[in-house]
């Protein structure tokens, strides 16, 4: 039996000796998500965040085949930077390791890793879901499965239009994973705070979204919870502004027989482009109101278990 090479940055190392709250961020979002030399900005100025609101932060990412808990200052600016980046879901991550190869961790990949680390709490942008045209292209995101057997609070903006947003809800529902959204009864849609669609369930304080999950575990219940956090009002962008946008990055996207892994982040970046950057500006507020709320819910887990 081969050892998992896992290794912690000095700062979540310190924080699993003292028992203080940590949060897991993605890497993904940072190679495949935003572009240079956006994406290194947002990804320190979130962890920033996280500091600031008390939690240590934890950027999972594989590095030469080894499973990094926590990036220091050098490795994040080298892997913002690199070229040729694997993308890493549940399917990728072992044999990424076992080659001793690199690759960033998607919200699927990124909570194994968590769960692994003993990090039950985890903030990103967007999760995957079920894109528009899944009954022919049966392309349903991992991350979805993933929610309904690691036990792991992520918390995201809801879901991104470029998704089919009600079957992601469906496909949520039938995985057994709690949906819960923050202070509203509308379903977040990441740019913008409300959707047409109700959230399937609404909670208004960390503390009480912090109790839900330990009752789930409580209960033996495999799998996580989805906290939807709404975007600030000041920084959304209107969905009928988004509509054209979104429906010509999808045109594009078929036009150039963009498949399998490549979808998502072909249209992240078609939309920034289409958007000149707008996009980047709400996606870059959102991701940094979630670091915050995921860091309010990590110290009421932390205070639970001390
Ligand atoms: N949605 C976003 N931003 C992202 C992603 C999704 O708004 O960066 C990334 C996340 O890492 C997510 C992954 O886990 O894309 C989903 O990819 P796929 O649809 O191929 O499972
Ligand atoms: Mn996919």
């Amino acid at each position: 039996m081969t050892n998992l090479p896992l290794t912690f940055s000095a700062e979540v190392a310190q924080a699993r000796k003292d028992g203080t709250p940590i949060v897991a961020l993605e890497s993904t979002i940072i190679t495949h998500g935003m572009p240079y030399p956006q994406n290194l900005e947002v990804a320190q100025q979130v962890e920033a965040d996280v500091r600031d609101a008390g939690a240590t932060p934890a950027t999972i990412a594989v590095i030469d085949g080894t499973l990094h808990i926590g990036l220091d200052a050098d490795q994040l600016s080298a892997l913002a930077q690199a070229k040729g980046v694997a993308k890493l879901s549940r399917a990728d991550m072992a044999v990424c390791i076992a080659a001793g190869k690199t690759g960033a961790t998607t919200v699927a990949a990124t909570m194994i890793a968590a769960h692994l680390a003993g990090i039950s709490v985890f903030a990103t942008g967007g999760i995957g879901g079920v894109h528009k045209g899944a009954e022919d292209s049966f392309d349903i995101s991992a991350d979805l499965m993933e929610l309904g057997q690691t036990p792991v609070t992520v918390v995201a903006a809801g879901a991104k239009a470029i998704l089919d947003v009600a079957k992601t809800l469906e496909v949520l529902e039938t995985q057994g994973v709690p949906v819960i959204t923050v202070g509203q009864d509308s379903f977040p849609a990441f740019w913008s705070a409300t959707s047409p669609l109700k959230s399937p369930l609404r909670m208004d304080n960390p503390a009480d979204i912090a109790r839900a999950h330990q009752t789930r575990a409580a209960m033996g219940l495999p799998g996580g919870q989805l906290v939807a956090n709404p975007i600030p009002q000041v920084d959304e962008i209107a969905a009928s502004d988004l509509a054209p946008v979104i429906a010509k990055a999808q045109a594009d996207a078929a036009a150039h027989g963009i498949s399998g892994k490549a979808v998502t982040p072909y249209l992240l970046q078609r939309i920034f482009e289409l958007t000149e950057g707008r996009s980047l500006t709400a996606n870059i507020a959102l991701v940094r109101n979630n670091a915050r709320l995921a860091s309010q819910i990590a110290a009421h887990l932390s205070v639970s278990k001390a």
